[in-house]
């Protein structure tokens, strides 16, 4: 895909007009550092449209990005990160949760992103869980095969592709491996 303009919109921590917009939004959703903001540089060709590693303060937000004026990037707050406090997990958590159960977009479609090193988690689980039951549609990327060996990535993706009917595609923001791949799996 042919990306003319990413440009950051706003971000967000609660009510508000744009998460009810009629323009498609594809979020993305995941534990901290399992890449989503580099996943969503290498996808548009931007070195940090979005900011990432390091910088945990700044994914307190849900962010938006206008691509090519024809659907929106959101980018969640990173889940579990060990060094915000135990209050500040439970309200980033209930934020992803509100954004997931309580927002009414036209259309959605809800990139999880993974470790391939680490697989589902009890926190992605929970994520699928509810988006099973909300009927919302799904596609699980695995990030950082860059990392990973031939053997290991089958030994990834099956772990990962046995526990769920969801699209599973392997990627890596790094080398920007599956980005074609991405594209047409979610806009197929
Ligand atoms: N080797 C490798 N490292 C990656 C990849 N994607 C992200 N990273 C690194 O993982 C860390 C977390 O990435 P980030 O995008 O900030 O994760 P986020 O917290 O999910 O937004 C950073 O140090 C990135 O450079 C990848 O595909 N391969
Ligand atoms: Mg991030």
């Amino acid at each position: 895909m042919d990306i003319k303009k990413a440009d950051f919109i706003k971000g967000i921590r609660g009510t508000d007009p744009i998460t009810d917009s009629d323009t498609p939004q594809i979020a993305f959703f995941g534990r901290s550092n399992v890449g989503k903001s580099s996943t969503i540089n290498m996808l548009v060709n931007r070195k940090s449209l979005v900011k990432s590693s390091g910088t945990p303060g700044k994914t307190k937000e849900i962010n938006f990005f206008n691509i090519n004026d024809k659907f929106l990037f959101v980018d969640l707050p990173g889940y579990g990160y060990a060094k915000v406090s135990k209050t500040e997990r439970e309200k980033l958590r209930k934020l992803i949760l509100w954004y997931l159960r309580e927002t009414k977009p036209v259309e959605r479609i809800l990139i999880l992103v993974l470790d391939a090193q680490v697989g589902l988690t009890d926190y992605d689980k929970e994520i699928l869980d509810i988006a099973i039951k909300r009927d919302e549609s799904v596609v699980i990327v695995l990030n950082k095969i860059d990392k990973l060996n031939q053997k290991k990535k089958k030994i990834a993706y099956d772990s990962v592709a046995t526990q769920t009917n969801f699209p599973v595609l392997m990627i890596s923001a790094k080398s920007g491996k599956g980005r074609d791949l991405f594209f047409e799996t979610v806009f197929e």
